[in-house]
């Protein structure tokens, strides 16, 4: 272990040791998998049902430019762990990623999991006196190299890992249904449903904390990552209520995922019935975002795109923070967010001194939640995927109201005034050429400043072979 970690872990422990971890306040943090923007009630869907996010939002408070900070998966949820870009990470794609030994550039030789010297979140605060529960999918694990055992949740500061393993979704013989084949996760009976189970076991860790000892619950959940599978009665429910459904808003009408999301309701409502039964709700701080965008266009919200895209609909998700007394009720705020940040916004909400060092691309939220202390000046965010998936590989900024997206493969720009243009329809960059180039300039200076593994051209490029590298329509793989 790094000298440097070592300190940071000791200055810590003396923090509880000095002030204590009595008082501070419980953290559960949600973070749903392939989360489109339009998803939830409280972000405009009429067809998902989603009553009990719906009431978190109205007792708390809805970001409108919450971002994740990644189109796919292991990246995202890395930085949220580690406050760092993926960019600086080198940690850049989902794990084990597409080979593409054909195509036009060549993807750099990215890690697959987060290094040992990092603190991340949970080390943090478990170090700060927290106990710390992992549920759900981690997605973290380095496949087939020599030292994937040293990766699990476990070995980056949970006390407990129900559920993590090396999937980015359920894989287990009844997939979303019992049995699941998942640590420490009771395999349940037949019939059982997996976001049930593993609400079971979040809502025993409540039970086993609250009240001794300050907790991080950090649910991660499988859903509504596919395979698409839910309980029969909630599709058979939505598939009476598909039959008529007036789509005035081009939302998906599919029943499973639906059922889906009904059973996501239901667990964030169990939760938070949980804390209140244990009388920790007005202590605990709640939030819920989710990885990426959903698999989808029609759960962008009229958003561009969807996961694994380089447009809106990939990246903006749902954000929802409740603290009772703290946080505004019903309180909607447009400033941008993004996955690094949860770090050391939770620091500072526990009354934690910042670790700038660790999470070195994360502001605080905490003033534009609570209203105390100065609003973070932050009008810049950066994506850097150099990866074919559905999209061909990119950077992108996004600089107050503009976005600039530079496609690697042959320097192609796209620009857009998210203002006037939320759903990226004008491209602007032949028009604007000077913001354009401006914002080019930025991105480039960025990538310099994180370090970020570039692509360079393939020796082995076929013109011909196009399979898969990002050329293909919405939707196709
Ligand atoms: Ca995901």
């Amino acid at each position: 272990m790094m000298i440097q970690k070592v300190g940071l872990l000791l200055f810590l422990a003396a923090t509880r040791l000095l002030c204590g971890a009595e008082g501070k306040p419980n953290i559960v943090f949600l973070l749903v998998d392939d989360l489109g923007w339009g998803d939830f009630g409280c972000y405009g869907a009429e067809f998902n049902e989603t009553p009990h996010i719906d009431k978190l939002a109205a007792e708390g408070m809805r970001f409108t430019n919450a971002y994740a900070a990644c189109t796919v998966c292991s990246p995202s949820r890395a930085a949220i762990l580690s406050g760092r870009y993926p960019a600086r990470l080198h940690l850049t794609d989902w794990i084990a990623g597409h080979n593409k030994p054909k195509a036009r550039l060549k993807i750099p030789d990215w890690k697959m999991k987060l290094d040992h010297e990092r603190v991340l979140l949970p080390e943090a605060l478990k170090e700060a006196g927290y106990a710390t529960g992992f549920f759900g999918k981690w997605h973290l694990l380095p496949i087939g190299q020599p030292d994937m055992q040293q990766h699990y949740p476990t070995d980056h500061g949970f006390d407990i890992n129900v559920g993590g393993r090396e999937w980015g979704q359920p894989k287990g013989p009844g997939k979303y249904f019992s049995p699941f084949g998942m640590p420490g996760l009771d395999d349940g009976k037949p019939g059982d449903y997996l976001t049930d189970k593993l609400t079971d076991a979040a809502v025993d860790f409540i039970g086993q904390n609250a009240g001794k000892k300050p907790f991080l619950l950090y649910f991660s959940y499988y859903t509504l990552h596919s395979p698409l599978m839910a309980p029969k009665n909630l599709v058979e429910k939505y598939e009476k209520k598909a039959k008529g459904f007036e789509n005035t808003k081009n939302e998906l009408l599919n029943p499973v995922r639906a059922g889906m999301v009904e059973c996501l309701d239901n667990s964030v409502g169990r939760l938070v019935a949980k804390l209140e039964e244990m009388g920790v709700a007005e202590n605990t701080i709640i939030v819920l975002t989710g990885d990426n965008g959903g698999d989808y266009q029609e759960t962008s919200g009229g958003l561009r795109d969807f996961k694994g895209w380089s447009h809106e609909g990939g990246v903006r998700e749902p954000l929802i923070a409740k603290w009772p007394g703290k946080i505004a009720k019903g309180a909607t705020r447009d400033e941008m967010v993004i996955g690094m940040d949860f770090y050391p916004t939770f620091l500072e909400l526990a009354g934690l001194k910042p670790l700038p060092e660790e999470h070195k691309d994360g502001i605080s939220i905490a003033p534009l939640l609570t209203g105390e202390g100065k609003a973070p000046e932050r009008d810049t965010l950066f994506w850097h995927y150099p990866h074919y998936h559905r999209t061909k590989p990119y950077g992108a900024i996004r600089d107050g109201n503009w976005k600039l997206i530079e496609f690697f493969e042959d320097g192609e720009l796209e620009l857009f005034d998210l203002k006037s243009d939320p759903a990226e329809r004008n491209n602007l960059a032949k028009e604007k050429p000077e913001t354009a180039a401006d914002l080019l300039a930025k991105l480039k200076t960025w990538r310099v400043s994180v370090n970020a593994q570039m692509m360079t051209p393939n020796p082995n490029y076929e013109p011909s072979n196009k399979k898969g590298t990002g050329k293909g329509k919405p939707g196709e793989k």
